[in-house]
């Protein structure tokens, strides 16, 4: 990553109508757990969900159309999430992979909070506790965390926006000028996806429990997402895995019913979050420090909820691949969109050059700060996804322009898949198995007339894989002399098991 000489300097110069000496912006990170991004009109314009803080801020700002995070090396999606998050560090680089081999001694010392708090920030979290980077969380100055994933103001989000107004009031009482980083994190959607009523009527659902029943159907629900399937067409390789079989309310059913309800509540959490940014939104207005606030808002990961027939984070799709991504602040034109080509690993370099800050050479991502001023339109060509949290050595990912491939080697040997889509044409991934009886809407892999192209991407995916650091390879991939990591005895069935055998024993922990 290139360092800047004169970092308060160039984001003077970048950002001229704004900036005067010495006045630093704020930094306000907003982070909600599992949501994909076809949930928000802003992405999917047919979708139901009411989101009008998030609808505000998009239009304020800048909507990134190709950001994503890198994967996940864990059932827990959201663990190497936040490292990455944390440490602006890729996937096989964190700390807690392989017992950190490729990440430096002193990483603690280069996170997110550190690197602020050095830089003369007041930093505040609130957040999830658990599946997270504990070392991490620890560094903000004031913290807050619980998870938070009730139906009433106390036990839900509203409970993580009213730390977030507790600290500004105090703030303003004590007259605190400094700039802040506050890191704005939030329990929901992810499940239990308990709404609160009013949410849950406006979206026809109910806080289903009782696995003897089916929950009610209601018009209100939202509709099956446009790539709902009853079941994926082949076993996605993790079995037991809790968040295909054992989410409350959802359990192994994908019949429409299930699906409906599921998504009616966790449109309800949405909006129930985006209430709490309205809040929060309204008092920084009050105090005066919205404008020179740069406001990012995300999510750790995307999720499946019926997509495809599957209903965890623990996929490659798009759906799930990708997040939502809005930054709103000075210097960035209003109503915007970039493709960018982002990982959440680029957050806390973007963060630094908002602040001016000296990026630590720990840093693996690239500030996309070029991107938000109209100069570039990508920080990337490439991006690469993994999930390899289940059976090994899992499932991969690459996309460049148009295309982009998926590759499932689990299940040890017994699923080996091989996916390629053109997503300008197929954006929504449809498979065969969507009927949608046309050559483009679909999976083109096994079509001759893409050899070249299927050819290109397998070639291009294995150089990620070594530019990376993957630890594995595929059973079509050269070895490289690789010995892939043990993998442990949870990730691992006997041939020919099930995924209905385990699912008591290991029905892993996944948040
Ligand atoms: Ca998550
Ligand atoms: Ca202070």
């Amino acid at each position: 990553m290139k360092r800047l000489l004169f970092p308060g300097l160039a984001l003077a110069m970048l950002f001229p109508c704004f900036l005067k000496a010495g006045d630093r912006p704020n930094i306000l990170f907003v982070l909600v757990d599992d949501q994909s991004p076809f949930d928000l009109k802003v992405y999917n314009p047919d979708s139901s969900q009411e989101s009008p803080t998030i609808d505000k801020l998009a239009a304020g700002g800048m909507v990134f159309d190709g950001a994503y995070h890198m994967g996940s090396f864990s059932g827990a999606v959201c663990t190497p999430s936040r490292h990455m998050i944390m440490t602006g560090r890729t996937v096989w680089h964190l700390p807690n992979t392989q017992d950190g081999m490729h990440c430096p001694d002193d990483i603690e010392a280069n996170v997110m909070a550190e690197v602020f708090n050095r830089a003369g920030y007041d930093t505040m979290r609130t957040c999830k506790k658990g599946n997270s980077y504990a070392a991490a969380n620890s560094k903000f100055q004031v913290v807050h965390d619980a998870t938070k994933r009730g139906g009433t103001a106390e036990t839900g989000s509203a409970w993580h926006g009213d730390r977030v107004i507790e600290y500004l009031e105090e703030r303003e009482s004590a007259k605190d000028e400094d700039p802040f980083l506050i890191y704005f994190g939030f329990s929901h959607p992810h499940d239990t996806r308990d709404g609160t009523p009013e949410l849950l009527a406006k979206y026809g659902a109910t806080n289903h429990a009782d696995k003897a029943t089916f929950p009610p159907a209601n018009s209100k629900q939202p509709a099956l997402p446009v790539n709902y399937l009853g079941e994926h067409p082949f076993h996605h390789g993790h079995p037991g895995l809790r968040d295909e079989v054992a989410v409350s309310g959802v359990w192994e059913r994908r019949d429409e019913l299930t699906i409906r309800n599921e998504l009616g509540r966790e449109f309800a959490c949405n909006e129930y979050i985006d209430q709490q940014m309205d809040r929060v939104f309204k008092k920084l207005e009050a105090m005066g420090e919205l404008e020179n606030t740069y406001i990012i808002y995300t999510a750790d990961h995307g999720m499946a909820i019926g997509r495809h027939g599957l209903q965890g984070k623990q996929n490659l799709y798009e759906h799930t691949w990708r997040v939502p991504f809005i930054v709103k602040g000075p210097g960035i034109k209003p109503g915007t969109r970039a493709q960018a080509n982002s990982y959440l690993l680029d957050v806390l370099p973007t963060m630094c050059d908002f602040a001016g800050i000296e990026a630590p050479d720990s840093i693996e991502g690239e500030s996309l700060k070029p991107v938000l001023t109209g100069e570039k339109e990508t920080v990337r060509e490439t991006l690469y996804g993994v999930y390899c949290g289940g059976t090994k050595p899992g499932m991969r990912s690459v996309k460049k322009g148009d295309w982009k491939l998926i590759k499932y080697d689990v299940l040890d040997g017994q699923v080996r898949e091989t996916q390629l889509f053109n997503l300008a044409e197929n954006p929504n991934e449809f498979l065969a198995e969507h009927g949608k009886g046309s050559a483009t809407l679909t999976d083109l892999a096994e079509n001759p007339e893409y050899a070249e192209k299927l050819a290109e991407m397998e070639a291009l995916l294995l150089s990620e894989m070594r530019r990376l650091d993957d630890p594995y390879r595929l059973w079509d991939q050269p070895d490289d002399g690789l010995t892939p990591p043990v993998e442990t005895k949870k990730s691992q069935p006997k041939k020919g098991e099930k995924k209905s055998n385990k699912k008591k024993k290991s029905a892993a922990k996944a948040e």
